[in-house]
């Protein structure tokens, strides 16, 4: 439960003095095992389900414009892989582009996405101002996951690999304005679908399972170690 961690690492960072108690950062809070959808109300979601099905080097979405180099990124068909309940969904890597960017409407404190068959090298990273505030990875976010979100919960198979509807959460301010699906050069592909979006708003993180993303809680390590030296 890392969340009460946060908390005392804030008021400890308090109470050393630091300026700036580097609680910023983006957390991780997956829906339960076999849901392909946020559970957030009042969201706006893409999905991909009215989008042709081919690659796109740019793309208009309920969610922001998705961009990517050429071939692109690609729309394609539910399959053992990807897409909320079997529905069409967007893929980097393989035979599309290894990566593609999210530009967001604004600055955002809420992102949701179901990540299907995920890889250990596919990587989301959000960005604020163009530079990077933090970063999720299988490695990050599979010590909350039960064996229940391996393999295909529709279908069946794949029971390598885990199927995980994720909604991010920026803390303490924290907003990013773009946001990064990198299948990190693999083989593999990277699967996303359904992906939400709030009014840019506070949203407060609810209590439960709750992941500090890597780079926030790196950032917050070395900021402690310099001020206690
Ligand atoms: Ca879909
Ligand atoms: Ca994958």
């Amino acid at each position: 439960m890392l969340r009460p961690l946060c908390v005392g690492l804030t008021a400890l960072a308090a109470a050393l003095g630091v300026a700036r108690p580097a609680a910023a950062g983006v957390v991780a809070v997956p829906e339960a095992a076999g849901v392909q959808y946020t559970t957030v109300a009042g969201v706006v979601t893409e999905t991909f389900d009215a989008t042709p099905q081919m690659q796109y080097t740019a793309l208009a979405t309920a969610a922001g414009g998705l961009s990517a180099a050429a071939p692109g990124l690609g729309v394609i068909p539910g399959d053992l892989y990807g897409g909320s309940l079997q529905t069409p969904y967007m893929g980097v890597g393989i035979s599309n582009a290894p990566a593609a960017t999210l530009t967001l409407p604004g600055p955002m404190s809420y992102i949701g996405m179901y990540l299907p068959a995920l890889d250990a090298t596919d990587a989301v990273r959000f960005l604020s101002g163009g530079s990077v505030v933090a970063t999720f990875t299988l490695a990050d976010i599979a010590p909350l996951l039960t064996p229940a979100y391996y393999g295909n919960p529709n279908i069946g198979g794949n029971t390598g690999e885990p199927y995980v509807y994720l909604n991010f959460y920026g803390t303490a301010g924290t907003t990013f304005d773009q946001v990064v699906f990198d299948n990190g050069g693999s083989g593999g592909g990277m699967e996303v679908d359904s992906i939400s979006l709030l009014a840019p708003t506070a949203v407060p993180a609810p209590a439960g399972l709750v992941l500090l993303g890597s780079g926030g809680l790196a950032l917050l390590g070395r900021r402690l170690r310099r001020r206690t030296a």
